[in-house]
């Protein structure tokens, strides 16, 4: 374990408002020292002498003029055993934000740097308590949208993710071993045997990052959400939509067609999936300017769209307006809703069936309630295989790693054909340590300072 020499940072690990507590953390070798310099526990003594790990009870005080600022709760945490594995102090003072920030200002003129995004989880990776796609996790439990996203960031901060990625990586050292015993043969090629037996190692190990690449498409959709557009002429019932599955009254409803003129954007939680769910204005030739950019917005949103909700009124014949609408969705993933079968049936339901053959068509009645949850079942399968269902929590969910995957997948490719074609054993060797180091990247064994400030610029201000 090498612990990194750095400085002393600091910075406000709770929102800004207004609120119960607020906490300031400082990590470093100085941590305690500093705190020490403003801190008077009631006690008398200081927090090198008091015990670590345990909440102490005092005052901040200004060291120019030695004003109280404000009433505490301080906690001294020794490293190693720390986030950062570095020491860490937490102050705990009142919420609101000038509290909060004097504080920090009073620990930032004692030395401490102001803290960059991430700066305390980049710490904890550079000093080897976790890895890269650990620290990714912590962000993404952060920004979570869904229960089902917390529950896989949570796996993977536990190290599902690599523990998966080590089982693919012993078995590339494995074939890597083999190869270089081989090497020492005087014809410098590998013996069949052998050869039949990477081949196999080989394929395995494209199938397991196979495996996990195919996690990748509802990974992704969990921890960013499902981008749904609701699409429609005027009048349909696209925002009572909307409203239900929100369970509020978040969009204005009328009977009068256009009143939805701006895109309204709202996250929904539909059974652990979350949706980002789009009411847009309804399609239609408008000479009205408000309304014309709202329907050009929403051909924009629909560009963008996972999945498309298409809205029909069972009370009336397909329009013109529904036919551009239809033809502009072409080649999306839709799901029909034929909204209002609570009035007289009008529209030409057959045609409709035909049209979308493949695609699932949905009664409903907004005014009735009912349709909406075969509608959920509906979204709920669309997103989740069989297998992911039943359980299997490890999903990748970044793009980076779906990047690295690919990456490893095609040099793995490339190492099976290699033997298969009976080339030089150097060559297969090169694929496979190219897998290596594309895996190595997701867990970051190998990696370069640029991409680590890529990914922890992303990071909240504190963590
Ligand atoms: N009979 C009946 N009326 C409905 C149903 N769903 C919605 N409505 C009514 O249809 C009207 C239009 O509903 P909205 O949800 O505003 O429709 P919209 O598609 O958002 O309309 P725009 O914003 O104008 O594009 C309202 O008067 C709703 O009460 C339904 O299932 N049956
Ligand atoms: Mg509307």
């Amino acid at each position: 374990m090498v612990i990194r020499e750095g400085d002393t940072i600091a910075a406000v690990a709770t929102a800004p408002g207004e609120c119960g507590i607020g906490i300031v953390r400082i990590s470093g070798p100085e941590a305690i020292g500093i705190a020490d310099r403003v801190f008077r526990s009631v006690s008398g003594r200081t927090l090198k002498e008091l015990p670590g790990r345990r909440m102490n009870y005092g005052y901040i005080f200004s060291p120019d003029d030695g004003e109280k600022i404000d009433e505490v709760l301080v906690v001294a945490m020794k490293a190693p055993h720390t986030y950062t594995r570095e020491d860490i102090v937490e102050v705990h003072c009142h919420g609101g934000n000038v509290a909060v920030r004097k504080i920090l200002e009073t620990v930032l003129s004692m030395g401490a740097r102001l803290a960059q995004p991430g700066e305390f989880t980049k710490r904890a990776f550079l000093n080897g308590r976790i890895d890269l796609s650990q620290a990714e996790a912590v962000m993404d439990i952060i920004s979570s949208k869904s229960e089902m996203g917390l529950k896989t960031a949570v796996s993977q901060l536990e190290g599902g993710l690599s523990k998966q990625l080590d089982g693919i990586k012993d078995k590339l050292l494995y074939i890597m071993s083999r190869i270089e015993a081989s090497i020492d043969f005087p014809e410098h090629d590998i013996e069949e045997v052998t050869r039949d037996d990477l081949i196999q190692e080989t394929r395995s190990a494209i199938h397991m990052v196979e495996r996990l690449l195919s996690t990748s498409s509802t990974g992704k959709i969990v921890r960013e959400g499902l981008s749904t557009a609701i699409i429609g002429k005027p009048n349909v019932g696209k925002s009572s939509l909307l409203n239900a599955l929100l369970r509020e009254n978040r969009a204005i409803v009328t009977e009068i067609p256009g009143t939805t003129r701006d895109v309204i954007e709202e996250y929904v939680n539909l059974r652990g999936v979350p949706l980002k769910l789009v009411d847009t204005a309804g399609i239609r030739q408008t000479d009205d300017l408000v309304e014309s950019i709202g329907v050009e917005k929403t051909r924009e949103y629909l560009e963008s769209a996972d999945l498309v909700l298409l809205m029909l009124d069972a009370g009336r014949p397909l329009s013109e307006e529904d036919r551009i609408i239809i033809d502009i969705i072409e080649g999306k993933r839709v799901i029909v809703l034929i909204n209002k079968t609570d009035l007289e049936i009008r529209l030409e339901i057959d045609e409709i069936k035909k049209r979308f053959q493949e695609r699932p068509v949905i009664y409903m009645s907004l005014a009735q309630g009912t349709g909406l949850d075969v509608l959920e079942d509906t979204i709920y399968k669309m997103v989740f295989s069989d297998e992911i269902r039943t359980g299997d929590a490890v999903m990748v969910t970044r793009v980076r790693h779906v990047d690295c995957l690919k990456r490893a997948k095609k040099s793995l490719s490339d190492a099976a054909a290699a033997m298969l074609n009976k080339l030089p054993v150097d060559l297969v060797s090169i694929d496979i340590k190219a897998a290596l180091e594309a895996l190595g990247e997701i867990t970051g064994d190998n990696i370069t300072e640029e991409i680590i400030d890529r990914i922890f610029h992303d990071f909240c201000i504190g963590k």
